[in-house]
């Protein structure tokens, strides 16, 4: 079964907006696992090599001042198809296009405060965003009870 890591971030409008813990949950109950997890303040540096495929939109500035303008939790999750189930689980990237039921379409209204961020589907981009907000020894390699009937 090839399992896969995606690297998901509560934005700092949802660390604000108390929720974390709803937002983990959400991820815990779909079965994905919290293999590394931790509240971090990005600062532009780190933020700019974040979103460095968005350096030439309108955007980028407020993106950037936005992303670091307080805590936000990332943490990294494992699960057979884990990038494309977040990202479906996330919703549009503008809120008022995201789905009810989805993260963003649940608890969002403007695309500048979208609530969440996680790896796109493109080759390399779960690997790059961990290896970016990551290291190595943070990550904890553990089954969980409920694998054994999660997946077939
Ligand atoms: P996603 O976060 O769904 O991967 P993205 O990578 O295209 O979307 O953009 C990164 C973030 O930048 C997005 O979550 C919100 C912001 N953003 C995207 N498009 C924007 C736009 N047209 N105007 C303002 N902010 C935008
Ligand atoms: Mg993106």
């Amino acid at each position: 079964m090839g399992k896969e890591q995606t690297f998901v971030l509560v934005k700092p409008d949802g660390v604000q907006r108390g929720l974390i813990g709803t937002i983990v949950s959400r991820f815990e109950n779909r079965g994905l696992k919290v293999i590394g997890a931790k509240l971090i303040t990005i600062n532009p540096e780190l933020a700019e090599k974040h979103y460095s495929e968005h350096v030439d939109k309108p955007f980028f500035t407020g993106l950037v001042e936005f992303i670091c303008s307080g805590p936000s939790f990332a943490m990294v999750l494992e699960g057979k198809n884990a990038v494309s189930i977040v990202r479906q689980m996330m919703g549009a990237t503008n809120p008022l296009e995201s789905s009810p039921g989805t993260i963003r379409g649940d608890f969002g209204i403007d695309l500048g405060r979208n609530v969440i961020h996680g790896s796109d589907t493109n080759p390399g981009s779960s690997e790059r965003e961990i290896d970016l907000f990551f290291d190595k020894l943070e990550f904890s390699s553990y089954e969980r009870i409920d694998e054994e009937w999660l997946y077939e």
